[in-house]
């Protein structure tokens, strides 16, 4: 069907097991390592499985529902499997028309980025701010990335999407006192592209932002396994001066390897184990990933930092830098250059902690 794309036919009765059995031998048969002169290969498979009926439209629709079928058993994790239930029909032509409206607002412009400042917690002061994508609807108000950015990267936008977001950002981080630096998020996916570097490189050319001022984000938890790619593209990165940071520390499953393989510059512990720094196990996992980054000699970022206590924990800890509503929600691009240009936070003058008002994808209906 497409570079990596297979479908197969199969003749079955109705309630017979018999595509499930098949997907699942499918998927072990791929699964089996493969030795190949340079080393073990491992390629893993997702399938997704539509049963015709009299309902059914075309072909075409068949293949179009198993398709989402198969992204969603993507998304379950990899060597899945998903049967295209009735219930994703409306979903999957939600997304459709999201994927056009995302589209269209690429080229109206309406992507605009966001800032949340980050502080260092001993002095208070802000040493950067942190990019965070929002979507401007002209209909339906302010939308988070959690509703977009899953499309973006399904529908093949997610480079086009995520440049046109770091060249604004770039073009406001310019205004800033000269010492903050700016972080940006990219999807794991824009780690395939092996221009990527070039790409960044191009932005930080024509915005005239400086190399050394930039912070990549990458996530941990969506990190795919192949590093070798990501790796050239970090390096190459990282040989222009620009850092990379490894967001959602702890969320994902291979940790250390990853920071050994990709050396990273920073870590972001993840909001879930700073919410409730008082829980036992969180305050267990947080000293270990500051010992950790101690021992690499990386400095941590916490995210999620709410109240003055929980600051004052990681202080207390040996975290360097924290971000959260307790300083500052994301704010607008106005508002982020009062704030560089205040250049510090105090409990008193601190910029209301209420959060920004924004759809997010649990409570986000679109055109239904
Ligand atoms: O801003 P919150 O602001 O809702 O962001 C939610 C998630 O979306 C975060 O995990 C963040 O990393 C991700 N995100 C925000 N902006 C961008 C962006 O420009 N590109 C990518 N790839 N992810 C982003
Ligand atoms: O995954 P990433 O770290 O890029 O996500 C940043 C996300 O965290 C954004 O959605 C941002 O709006 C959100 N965020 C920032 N500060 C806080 C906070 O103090 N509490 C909570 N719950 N979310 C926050
Ligand atoms: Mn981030």
């Amino acid at each position: 069907m497409g570079g990596d794309e297979f479908a197969c036919l199969v003749r079955h009765r109705d309630t017979s097991g018999k595509p499930l059995e098949m997907a699942q031998s499918i998927i072990q048969a791929v699964a089996k390592p493969i030795q190949l002169p340079g080393g073990l290969a491992e390629v893993s498979a997702s399938i997704g499985i539509v049963t015709a009926n009299p309902e059914c439209g075309s072909a075409d629709e068949m293949l179009r529902a198993a398709d989402f079928a198969m992204y969603r058993a993507k998304r379950d994790g990899r060597s899945n499997y998903s049967v295209f239930a009735p219930e994703m029909a409306a979903e999957m032509r939600r997304r459709a028309a999201l994927e056009l409206d995302i589209r269209a607002g690429l080229h109206r412009g309406e992507f605009t980025p966001f800032f949340q400042p980050i502080i260092a917690l001993a002095t208070g002061e802000v040493i950067g701010f942190e990019a965070l994508a929002r979507w401007r609807h002209p209909e339906l108000g302010l939308i988070s990335p959690d509703v977009f950015i899953p499309i973006a990267e399904d529908a093949g936008i997610i480079q086009e999407l995520g440049f046109a977001l770091m060249r604004r950002a770039c073009c406001e981080a310019r205004g800033w006192p000269p010492h903050l630096t700016l972080s940006v998020n990219i999807s794991p996916l824009q780690l395939n592209d092996q221009w990527l570097a070039q790409r960044v490189l191009q932005v930080l050319c024509a915005t005239g932002f400086s190399a050394g001022r930039l912070v990549v984000e990458i996530t941990e938890s969506r990190l795919v396994s192949d590093t070798q790619a990501a790796r050239a593209v970090m390096l190459s990165l990282k040989s222009a001066g620009v850092q990379i940071a490894l967001d959602d520390f702890g969320t994902g499953y291979a940790s250390l390897k990853h920071l050994r393989e990709l050396a990273f510059n920073r870590i972001k512990i993840d909001r879930s184990f700073t919410h409730n720094v008082h829980a036992t196990e969180n305050a267990q996992i947080i000293q270990a990933i500051l010992n950790l980054s101690d021992g690499l000699g990386l400095p941590v970022t916490a995210e999620g930092l709410e109240t003055e206590e929980s600051a004052e924990m990681l202080a207390r800890l040996g975290c360097e830098f924290g971000q959260g509503y307790l300083f500052s929600p994301p704010v607008e691009p106005a508002r982020a250059l009062e704030i560089a240009r205040n250049g510090r936070y105090s409990a008193d003058g601190a910029p209301q902690a209420r959060g920004d008002r924004i759809q997010r994808a649990r409570t986000f209906r679109y055109g239904s």
